[in-house]
């Protein structure tokens, strides 16, 4: 059995390696062992100081977040307690850090005198991501060591720091030379602090962190940051035990920031990014392929088409190092389009994320080309050019002559059918969908579209570089829409009707954003297009031609040419970046619904959120059901990072968890019966959604 803690004794030093792979998570058993190895040393008079270390190179990823919400979480000895003990054994503790020290781990190296890391080195607190503060010393430890703004800011980041600015802010007293050398510099360390007669504990830098800040800090900070923060809780908590930090005395702070710790433990928002945290590792598996079958190698890739999607679809892959050639008709498109790149890059050099150098280096990796013979060994092709069916089946059958055997052929499209694609080829196992999602060099989400007979080997390859290159893949089966647009559409139906039945564009949006969505539906849709909205709602025009409400609204905007943003009026107007409401959707939705008789009536922001967010969720119940999508987590991950759906709340399936699945269904019987032929025709509750209330159920999955 692994013994969790390794412990060896060197001279006068006691070795500690936790040793819990794959990151050291500080659950309870490796706790209790730790704490018992620690007691050991101290209570051995030949032990004059302790290096504590990761056995595998690793020191600790943090607190295990699977614990949280269980038990276990604080089952002793709980990190807090386990901290503070070790803050009092009277003999130099000395963190070596190697890799990571993250959340729960960087505490435990706060909690020892003296810290050694490694050049490669990451450190921080990603606690905020989770919904939670550093709860085991770290908001009031941080502060005392390197003052109470730096300590503040890094907090509520979340951003790891690498060791060379760990040592500046004096997180590191100072750093080996290498990873190998980690463990005996630090031991070297720990014999030259005996030799000088060193404290257990050094006295703290910034003993009275307040001191350092005037007066109104807090108050100011909170002012500028709150609009920001949104209904988040765990900023406002950070700021809390900040305060406390500055104000109490350490083991009286060290006790509020529990309180506050477990407020935010125990809060929904926590609970939905810890949903997130998980659903995100998971997405990565596909039930029924082996991890580890052989993946094709990906050296070269070529795109076609070097409009916008293209040419940031092509970024994706020269920010990885990986050469792209970037196919176009024309030599002026292509010219356009590698421009663009290169001025995109330009933005990044003047922001300062990317040197002129690097710069050179990326636009070395592209290359341009009109002649399909050029792109003849690529490893990947991707398809970006025109959104319709006979275009992109058109370049299908060129690549299939002219690729070679075995290169994976991708396409990039939003909605079209990808068995239609592969079949117009002779390797339908080769062929994928790879919908990148605008701006393709900046947006994280990828939808992997797994058609009918994509060799298990070619989604694995896939799903591999998606991570390569930095992108979060999650995987959906054929369908028009794939998960993210296929439940856009009855959420965006929802939202056009609510303006025909009496709402405001500014009204249906202002309940969206009152959630902390990023943006409301009309607002998204005025950005992506109006037009390209509507060419998508005509590609599938025959499940709705019944309906002559159907997105009415929509395709009049379309017919005036009201395309959104870009034409600077849509559902909303528009002055620079400033969006303003536009009294002419009022009269056109008063016209339209007179033409169509819906009778227009005030509308309350409890029917908003009921009627578009219940349709989006019941459509990704449904999906779910028909296998388009492997997990519930899964369409959690595509509407946080494609739609800008609050992280935390977790996604729409986890927030209807969180509503309850009774109550979903309850709103949308209650619509169903409400709103006449209307509600009749589209409130229609997933099978899935009422066989899982009928069950009993609590969470979404498939049964
Ligand atoms: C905290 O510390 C609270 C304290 O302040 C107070 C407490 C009282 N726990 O991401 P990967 C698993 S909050 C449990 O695929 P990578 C992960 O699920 C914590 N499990 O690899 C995965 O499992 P599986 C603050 C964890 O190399 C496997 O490890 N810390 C934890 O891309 C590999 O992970 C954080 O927020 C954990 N803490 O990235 C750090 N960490 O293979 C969260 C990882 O079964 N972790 N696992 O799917 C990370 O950011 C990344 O996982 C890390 C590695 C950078 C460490």
């Amino acid at each position: 059995m692994n013994p969790l803690v390794h412990y060896r004794l060197d001279g006068q030093l006691a070795l500690i390696g936790l040793s819990r792979p794959p990151v050291n998570a500080l659950g309870q058993p490796l706790r209790a062992t730790l704490l018992k190895a620690c007691e050991r040393a101290a209570a051995d008079p030949a032990v004059r100081a302790i290096v504590l270390h990761g056995a595998n190179g690793l020191f600790s990823a943090g607190a295990d977040i699977s614990e949280f919400g269980s038990p276990a979480s604080h089952a002793a000895p709980d990190l807090p307690g386990l901290l503070l003990r070790l803050t009092r054994i009277d003999k130099p503790l000395i963190a070596a850090v190697g890799k990571l020290a993250l959340g729960g781990g960087l505490e435990l190296a706060l909690a020892c005198g003296y810290r050694i890391g490694e050049p490669g080195a990451r450190i921080g607190l990603p606690e905020i991501n989770l919904g939670l503060l550093p709860g085991a010393g770290g908001t009031q430890r941080l502060p005392r060591l390197i003052g109470a703004e730096s300590a503040l800011n890094m907090i509520l980041s979340g951003e790891q720091l690498d060791a060379s600015r760990a040592h500046l802010l004096g997180l590191f007293d100072c750093l080996a030379d290498g990873p190998e050398q980690l463990l005996e510099q630090a031991c070297g360390y720990a014999r030259d602090l005996l030799a000088r007669g060193a404290p257990a504990q050094p006295a703290a830098p910034y003993p009275n962190p307040g001191a350092e800040l005037p007066e109104d800090f807090f108050a100011f900070y909170r002012a500028e940051h709150e609009a920001r923060w949104k209904s988040r809780l765990a900023p406002r908590l950070v700021l809390a035990a900040l305060e406390a930090a500055c104000v109490l005395p350490l083991d009286e702070g060290l006790v509020r920031e529990q309180d506050l710790f477990r407020q935010a433990e125990a809060s929904r928002q926590s609970q939905a990014l810890r949903h997130v945290f998980f659903a995100e590792r998971e997405a990565g598996r596909v039930p029924g392929i082996d991890p580890a079958i052989e993946l094709r190698s990906i050296r070269q890739v070529a795109v076609i088409g070097a409009g916008t999607m293209g040419g940031g679809i092509a970024m994706n892959f020269a920010n990885a190092g990986i050469p792209v050639t970037v196919l176009e008709q024309q030599a002026d498109a292509l010219q356009r389009g590698l421009g663009n790149v290169r001025r995109n890059y330009e933005i990044s050099v003047q922001r300062g994320k990317l040197s002129q150098e690097q710069l050179e280096q990326r636009m070395a990796l592209l290359r341009g080309t009109l002649d399909y013979a050029d792109i003849a060994d690529a490893d990947l092709v991707i398809e970006a050019v025109f959104e319709k069916l006979e275009v992109k089946q058109q370049v299908f059958r060129t690549l299939d002559e002219v690729c070679k055997p075995g290169a994976i052929l991708a396409t990039n499209t939003s909605s079209l059918d990808v068995d239609a694609i592969a079949a117009v080829t002779r390797r339908p196992q080769d062929v994928i969908g790879l919908h990148f999602f605008s701006p393709a060099n900046v947006m994280r989400l990828l939808e992997v579209v797994r058609a009918r007979e994509t060799a298990p080997q070619v989604l694995a390859t896939t799903l591999k570089l998606a991570r390569r290159i930095g992108k979060l893949p999650v995987v959906s089966g054929v369908c028009f829409g794939f998960i993210g647009n296929r439940m856009l559409e009855p959420y965006a139906r929802e939202a056009m009707r609510l303006v025909l039945e009496g709402a405001t564009p500014a009204q249906v949006d202002a309940v969206l954003t009152g959630i902390d969505l990023n943006m409301g539906v009309l607002s998204m849709l005025d950005l992506a297009g109006i037009d390209v909205n509507y060419l998508v709602r005509q590609a599938n025009h025959a499940a709705f031609a019944d309906d002559p409400s159907y997105c009415r609204l929509g395709d009049e905007l379309y017919a005036q040419g009201r395309y959104g943003q870009k034409t600077g009026s849509g559902f909303f107007r528009y002055e620079g970046r400033q969006r303003l409401d536009d009294p002419a959707v009022t009269t056109l939705a008063e016209r339209l619904a007179g033409e169509l008789r819906i009778p227009r009536r005030p509308i309350d922001a409890g029917e908003i959120h009921d009627r578009c967010l219940f349709m989006l969720i019941n459509e990704g119940i449904q999906l779910l059901d028909e296998g388009i999508a492997l997990r519930a987590s899964d369409i959690d991950l595509v509407w946080i990072n494609g739609y800008g759906f609050p992280a935390h709340l977790g996604g729409p399936l986890h927030y209807a968890e969180q509503l309850g699945l009774d109550k979903v269904l309850a709103g949308i019987l209650a619509c169903q019966a409400s709103l006449g032929e209307h509600g009749q025709r589209w409130f229609q509750p997933a099978p899935l959604l009422q066989r899982l209330v009928a069950a009993g159920r609590t969470r979404i999955e498939t049964f």
